[in-house]
């Protein structure tokens, strides 16, 4: 997408609203100082105000390209595959279809402990190689955190009431901090140098604290209450965006599918939610409507059940001039014949609403050999679900790396 494309966008925009609500003269006369530069060329802002150049375009690329396209993502797609590991330049991703995933998904736990690599054996410094590589190719980073407990010592999983002891005033608030710290160190390292050789920050979709509303993360409901919830979430983009000056990041807010009643979508999907003003991309994490082993619901009620998940976000994200993403999906071990078709493309294109998300992800294809256990939600070369995949590619609706416009301008 390009900058002047944003610019008309941007003027229609205003337009619209000096004429639908008269206020332009009232805004005009308001304020003597004019906006930043970035906050006149954009019509969506960010929750950090002083958020980079690159970073502002990029949500006002993924907002422009609503309704015609939707960004591929894989997880963890450069540092392994099913059978593969140990190649710096690889993804069973583009092992299948030619092109690396739009969207690549890296993981932080253990960077708080000082590890050299992350729970899934990912190394951290090739990972920042790895993200540099996607970016100047132009892809899209997003970064989540299974975070170890600082109350226990035992990983994300681990049910250990934690939370209250981690925000402003808790007794592990400043161990919290020093984990916090290790992002901001290892952030400092996603730096990229453009032609004219000025360097700038990486833009991420930050997605921390995810999946809140179910019980399996020590920040999970049951384990925390909804109050220290939000306090974690508001402190965590306070200390990083306000102390510790931290502007590349593009906050995202994902519960799970699984935990949400669709007849009650928006007080469930609200479950914690730390408020406007801390959150960017308004996420959804479902596996649930996608074939999940638990779901006994037809084929046709989980389709069904998944537009409907998809048009609650899309439909809370435009009350809110904010971007929905499906920020985690699949179907584990590619079970389901034709899924990409059937069970992700036609359904989100059957009607208008689906459509405005702005990017998918699925989650990792883990190491057959190291891991010992299968797991994986992309396919690789032979994998049942590969042709199919390789349709759901050519669709002009899906876009893989190979074909994005520019995002960072
Ligand atoms: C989970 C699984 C785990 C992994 C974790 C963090 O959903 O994939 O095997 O350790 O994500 O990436």
């Amino acid at each position: 997408m390009s900058l002047s494309y944003s610019l008309v966008r941007t003027a229609l925009a205003v337009l619209t609203t000096c004429g639908l609500l008269l206020g332009c003269d009232q805004q005009s006369s308001s304020s003597s100082t004019p906006p930043p530069i970035a906050e006149q060329r954009y019509a969506h802002k960010l929750s950090d105000k002083n958020a980079s150049a690159e970073t502002l375009a990029l949500y006002n690329n993924l907002a422009a390209l609503r309704g015609r396209h939707m960004l591929f993502g894989h997880e963890d797609s450069l540092a392994y595959g099913v059978n593969w590991e140990g190649d710096l330049d690889r993804s069973d991703v583009r092992d299948v279809t030619g092109s690396n995933p739009a969207v690549y998904g890296w993981e932080l736990g253990g960077l708080e402990l000082g590890h050299e690599k992350n729970l899934d054996g990912v190394n951290f410094k090739q990972m920042q190689e790895w993200i540099k590589a996607g970016y100047s190719r132009g892809g899209v980073i997003t970064i989540s955190w299974h975070m170890y407990s600082p109350v226990s010592g035992a990983n994300s999983w681990d049910k250990t009431p934690t939370v209250h002891e981690l925000v402003p005033g808790g007794a592990k608030h400043d161990v919290f901090k020093a984990y916090l710290d290790t992002f901001v160190a290892f952030n400092e390292g996603l730096v990229a140098t453009d032609a004219a050789g000025n360097k700038h920050a990486i833009p991420i979709i930050f997605r921390p604290w995810h999946e809140h509303n179910g019980d399996w993360f020590w920040w999970g409901k049951g384990h925390v209450s909804e109050q220290d919830y939000i306090a974690l979430w508001q402190f965590t983009v306070k200390y990083l965006r306000d102390e510790k000056g931290v502007h590349n990041l593009i906050y995202a807010y994902s519960p799970d599918r699984s935990r949400i009643d669709l007849s009650k979508f928006e007080s469930d999907y609200f479950y914690g939610y730390p408020g406007d003003e801390y959150v960017d991309v308004i996420g959804l994490d479902n596996y649930w409507d996608v074939g999940h082993e638990a779901n006994t619901a037809s084929a046709d009620e989980q389709k069904a059940g998944f537009v409907t998940a998809l048009k609650g976000i899309v439909k809370v994200a435009q009350a809110r001039n904010k971007i929905a993403a499906l920020t985690e999906t699949g179907n584990n071990r590619l079970t389901i014949h034709n899924f990409w078709t059937e069970r992700i493309l036609n359904p989100i294109l059957a009607g208008a609403e689906a459509q405005q998300i702005t990017y998918m992800m699925v989650w990792r294809n883990a190491n057959l050999a190291r891991e010992k256990s299968e797991q994986f939600f992309a396919p690789y070369p032979g994998q049942a679900t590969a042709e199919d995949f390789k349709t759901f590619l050519a669709h002009p609706f899906v876009l893989f790396e190979s074909e994005l416009p520019k995002l960072y301008e």
